[in-house]
């Protein structure tokens, strides 16, 4: 049984670390090239073995219909400082010739009733196995430092109730989410200054980020 699904999830962790060095290579690009860097770290993981299986059964996914009615097995984060860049990441994913989008939500537009907000693409993904190429669904996530911060501890929260949240804790974490949004907007509007004094002060220096 481990054995299939370690057999079954193979294409699945060549197609995250292909996407991950991709995005890298993209922001190390812009970093080259001396203009405002979109994306501030990528991030990916395949879904675990646990996860799948109740996503299967919430879902009522049959295992034959597995790797093509489950689109995030494959899972790759892009984040960003401004909402300005996730759209200029959409664009640049819309352009590309090695990946095609059979899917995108615009969940920052509208967002979730938990008062999670991303933009997700779906993409297909083609990998080179050893019996030849296979055509690999995966969801890349862009998203704020903001959006992050706050969909990082929700999650984390959710795993403690079981994705039912008291309706206190509830109205809290959409509120939580509303300020996470202003703090967005506040950022863009003073966009042009932030990146005047990360050019003069070149705080990216020194650090390495993946
Ligand atoms: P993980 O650990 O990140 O993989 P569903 O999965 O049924 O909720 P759907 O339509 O299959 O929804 O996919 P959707 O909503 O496009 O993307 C699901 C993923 O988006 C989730 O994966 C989360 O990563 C993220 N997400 C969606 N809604 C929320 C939310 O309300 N809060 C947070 N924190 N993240 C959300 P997983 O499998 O839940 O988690």
């Amino acid at each position: 049984m481990i054995k299939k699904w370690d057999n079954f999830l193979l294409p699945y962790e060549q197609t995250v670390s292909e996407l991950r060095a991709k995005f890298v290579a993209l922001r190390h690009q812009f970093e080259l090239s001396q203009k405002h860097v979109p994306i501030e770290f990528v991030i990916g993981r395949v879904k675990p073995v646990d996860s799948i299986i109740e996503k299967m059964q919430r879902r009522k996914i049959k295992s034959e219909r597995l790797a093509n009615d489950m689109e995030d097995i494959a899972g790759v984060r892009i984040t960003c400082q401004f909402v300005d860049d996730i759209y200029q990441v959409v664009k640049l994913i819309r352009n590309r010739k090695d990946m095609h989008i059979v899917d995108e939500r615009d969940y920052i537009l509208n967002k979730k009733p938990s008062g999670y907000r991303s933009y997700h693409i779906v993409v297909e993904y083609p990998v080179q196995m050893l019996d030849g190429e296979k055509e690999i669904l995966a969801e890349i996530q862009i998203r704020t430092l903001a959006m992050n911060f706050w969909a990082t501890i929700e999650h984390s929260l959710s795993y403690k109730y079981h994705g039912e949240f008291p309706e206190d804790l509830d109205n809290r974490l959409q509120r939580a989410a509303e300020a996470a949004f202003q703090l967005d907007k506040e950022m863009t509007a003073i966009r042009e200054e932030i990146q005047e004094a990360q050019n003069l002060f070149s705080y990216k220096r020194g650090y390495k980020k993946e």
